[in-house]
């Protein structure tokens, strides 16, 4: 017999010793590649075999087998062993002590702009208001024409407009608009509706002037509505929304599609109508615009101006936002700085 039989012997007795030592599966994984790898030790001791003569080569070639069996068994036990430590140890490491008290979990809000949107949409609610959803984008006939603003009519100053590359389609300058669609769905009916929607304006971005900002429209048709009607609604509207105490008053105005038309302002609630900086020393505060809509915008809604008559208004949900909670900014409202919406 050669010395392999030995060099089997103390190989297995080194290896054993060395799984023993390890203490974690990268380490195993070391051990294995030295004695068990295909370069490793125990490849290196067979590969002599072959110069054995014959008649020993069956006995050490099973000494050799049995040899490997054992270290490979001896190999999955640590590495079980291993494992189950890193287990018990990561256990013991994210124990969950649920007698303490739960973290509190961040709670989202809504945006300013959407409670107010919302309040303004639950008052007309409540007085009869259907809400009437109409498009961002629309068609210069009905943004304009439809709506007694002709093309080079120096009125549509007033609307600064975003025009999309396809010929006569522009975003919206206001809600009004939604008016002659509201009309043209509902004619004959009478019409209690407001249209809340976004609005688009291609102008100078300043404290009080967005280039997008929200409109909530109203639109009243039928056979006797009047002035008093319009009037005493968004009175009663304001009374609501900022208190029964707060004075209004209504100042002639100009709208190509209202007439006569009017704007109607609210007693400051900052300076409690002493004048400040912020109504600009008047005591008052323009929250919307309105009137008895025109004649022709009745008939091209599809209302005959001899039977029917309606009232219409337009105001903006930011700007009455900023009212209400004293914001002198209106660029605070799209800046997403949670700053200052998490103070709503
Ligand atoms: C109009 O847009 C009319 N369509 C309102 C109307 C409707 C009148 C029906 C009569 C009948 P005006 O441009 O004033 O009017 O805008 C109405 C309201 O939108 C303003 O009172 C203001 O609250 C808001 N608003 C207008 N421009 C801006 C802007 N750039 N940024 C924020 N809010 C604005």
């Amino acid at each position: 017999m050669t010395d392999i039989p030995q060099a089997l012997t103390v190989l297995q007795a080194e290896a054993l010793t060395a799984l023993e030592a390890t203490a974690d599966e990268a380490a195993l994984e070391q051990v294995r590649v030295r004695y068990l790898g295909r370069k490793g030790s125990l490849a290196a001791i067979l590969r002599g075999l072959a110069d054995l003569p014959p008649a020993e080569r069956p006995a050490v070639g099973k000494l050799a087998n049995e040899v490997k069996e054992r270290l490979e068994a001896a190999l999955a036990a640590r590495r079980e062993a291993l494992q189950a430590a890193a287990r018990a140890a990561a256990l013991a490491a994210e124990r969950v002590d649920v007698t303490l008290p739960g973290r509190p979990v961040p709670m989202g809000r809504l945006h300013p702009s959407t409670q107010v949107l919302r309040r303004i949409c639950q008052i007309w609610g409540d007085m009869g208001f259907q809400i009437y959803r109409s498009r961002d984008i629309e068609t210069e006939e009905m943004n304009f024409e439809l709506l007694n603003i002709p093309a080079h009519h120096p009125a549509r100053d007033m609307w600064d407009t975003f025009y999309t590359m396809v010929d006569g389609i522009l975003l919206r300058t206001h809600t009004s608009p939604g008016q002659i669609r509201a009309m043209r769905e509902f004619c004959p009916q009478p019409i209690r509706v407001i249209l809340p929607g976004m609005c688009y304006r291609y102008e100078q971005i300043t404290a009080r002037s967005e280039i997008q900002f929200h409109q909530v429209e109203g639109l009243a048709v039928g056979r006797h509505v009047s002035m008093t009607d319009l009037k005493g609604t968004l009175i009663s509207f304001a009374h609501r929304m900022f208190g029964a105490v707060r004075r209004v008053r209504f100042r002639a105005s100009h709208f190509p599609f209202t007439e006569p038309s009017a704007e109607m302002d609210v007693e400051c609630m900052l300076c409690e109508g002493a004048g400040c900086v912020v109504c600009k020393q008047t005591g008052w505060l323009e929250i919307l615009g309105c009137g008895m809509v025109h004649p022709e915008v009745l008939r091209n809604g599809g209302y005959d101006p001899a039977v029917y008559s309606g009232f219409a208004f337009g105001m903006g949900p930011e700007r009455i936002t900023m009212l209400k909670h004293r914001i002198e900014d209106i660029r605070y409202f799209w800046t997403n700085d949670l700053r200052f919406l998490e103070q709503f």
